[in-house]
């Protein structure tokens, strides 16, 4: 039986990935920050799931979690958030820095505290990156440079794991409607409504077939990068400031 270590399973991306891989007869060691989710993903999944409380941005948990555990063959690297998209100018520092500690720092060190296991097991990493790490917009210069890490992080980490076996991919979607939008917006669900309604956004389990497809692939293919969005997203092209003459 494969085992799998999936951060942030208590909604989204790492649930959906967290029951369709116990779905497909995997082992999942999940982190998450709300104990009640993690319980009750605990008492309906059963012995297959692991929960471990954990909030990535305390740097000493993660380097404790990760130690002592059995193989892991996957490691998802998902947990991660937006801040509000609001222009650097006018945005408070604490929760940029906070977002930057989880979305980077806290990866960085979950995922170099876990290769020596990756490496004995010849594993995969999996990380999700964002299409904000390659099109910039007006209010995400931080979310975007975290996720412009992830997906740079990720093809180097390729280029130093060469020869261990090691695969590493960097998901990058574009709108999927998950709990995303409710945190980037403080909890207002008219505002993640709007801003999915009548667009047919990706899903939790679009995200998570691909990262299952990605996983389940025969161990001499690494796909890179994979950037998907909606249908009914595009990219909005250069917005031009004409003063006043
Ligand atoms: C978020 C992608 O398109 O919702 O990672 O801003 S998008």
């Amino acid at each position: 039986m494969k085992t799998a270590f999936i951060t942030g399973v208590t909604s989204g991306i790492g649930e959906a990935c967290t029951r369709q891989f116990i779905a497909d007869g995997w082992r999942v060691i999940g982190t998450g920050r709300r104990v009640d989710r993690l319980k009750a993903l605990a008492d309906e999944l059963g012995d297959a799931f692991t929960p471990i409380a954990l909030d990535m941005v305390d740097r000493a948990a993660v380097i404790e979690c990760a130690k002592g555990l059995p193989p892991i063959d996957l490691l998802i690297n998902n947990a991660g958030y937006a801040t509000a998209a609001v222009p650097l100018q006018e945005a408070d520092l604490d929760p940029i820095l906070g977002m930057i500690e989880t979305n980077v720092v806290g990866l960085v060190i979950l995922t170099r505290t876990l290769l020596p296991n990756l490496i004995a097991t010849r594993g995969a990493i999996i990380d999700l990156s964002s299409v904000a790490a390659t099109y910039p917009y007006r209010g995400g210069c931080n979310y975007a440079g975290t996720k412009a890490y992830v997906h740079q992080f990720t093809l180097g980490l390729r280029c130093d794991l060469q020869g261990t076996g090691v695969r590493v991919t960097s998901i990058e979607p574009g709108m999927v409607e998950t709990e995303f939008t409710l945190v980037r917006s403080g909890g207002d669900q008219a505002a993640s409504d709007a801003l999915y309604g009548g667009m047919e956004p990706m899903t939790a389990e679009d995200i998570s077939n691909t990262i299952h497809w990605v996983a389940t692939l025969p161990p001499h293919l690494n796909i890179n990068v994979v950037e998907l969005m909606p249908v009914n997203q595009s990219w909005g092209g250069f917005a031009v400031h004409r003063p006043e003459a």
